[in-house]
């Protein structure tokens, strides 16, 4: 059954297809079978050639938490074809993309096991960038329960990091003000503390998390640590433009 429904939501997930809960249909699931729901699902994406370069963490933010009513921060799986090279979201093959602003870690050694601490993943942070996340669950309007969030691997659907990579050492990257503009209007502001009081505890987070299913952060992987504001909903011919003060401004056109 669980390998069903990984097929199901590689499908509805590789095409933009929208999809009832799989909780509708198989309410006895759990968190953990929708991790190894997640797993199944994006291992036939890596099979067909388009390999894992990373992990993001997602509703790290108690507003989050409580706009999808968890209590919980969740993981998910960043795959080559998610990246976006140009600053363009095609709506074709989109559902209902939600845009937002996220602070990521490139790392450069191994990460892992439930002992580890900020220290260890400063020292094994190659650099960050500011990055945009767009999620877009296969989920009928948007809903679902924890179990149905983390079988869609977070609703991960593409994302695209800044072109200038900084040192840890650049800046305070927990006092990073973040202000959100949607065709000229500022819609979102929010500090980066909001993620889990500083982005690095959300690494700190994921890799306790990842080694309770046996799984761990590779050298060369890119972390996109949690929304710093609320995600917007975006359409055709939208742009959304990220105000990080004192770092970058990046720019997400969608056509
Ligand atoms: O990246 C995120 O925080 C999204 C996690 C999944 C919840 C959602 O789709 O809003
Ligand atoms: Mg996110």
């Amino acid at each position: 059954m669980i390998t069903e429904i990984a097929n199901k939501i590689y499908m509805h997930q590789k095409n933009g297809l929208e999809m009832d809960k799989i909780t509708i249909e198989h309410p006895e699931l759990n968190v953990n079978n929708a991790y190894e729901i997640q797993k199944l699902s994006i291992d036939h994406a890596i099979k067909n050639g388009d390999p894992l370069i990373g992990w993001k963490m997602g509703l790290t933010s108690i507003a989050k938490q409580k706009s999808v009513n968890v209590d919980e921060p969740i993981y998910g799986r960043l795959t080559k074809s998610m990246e976006l090279e140009e600053n363009e979201l095609k709506m074709e093959g989109s559902i209902h993309p939600r845009v937002e602003p996220e602070i990521a870690f490139m790392i450069n050694k191994p990460l892992f096991g439930h002992d580890v601490t900020a220290k260890d993943v400063w020292e094994a942070t190659e650099y960050i960038v500011p990055a945009l996340e767009v999620i877009d669950s296969r989920y009928k309007n948007f809903s679902f329960t924890l179990t149905d969030v983390v079988a869609d691997n977070a609703s991960s659907s593409k994302f695209i990091i800044g072109k200038q990579q900084y040192s840890p050492t650049y800046t305070s990257w927990d006092e990073i003000n973040v202000e959100l503009y949607k065709n000229g209007v500022k819609v979102q502001s929010g500090v980066s503390s909001d993620v889990l009081d500083h982005p690095v505890e959300s690494v700190v987070k994921l890799v306790q998390m990842l080694s309770k299913n046996g799984e761990q952060i590779e050298p060369g992987m890119i972390i996109l640590t949690g929304g710093i504001t609320e995600a917007i909903h975006v359409e055709e011919g939208d742009i959304v433009e990220a105000r990080f003060e004192g770092i970058e401004t990046m720019s997400l056109q969608v056509t």
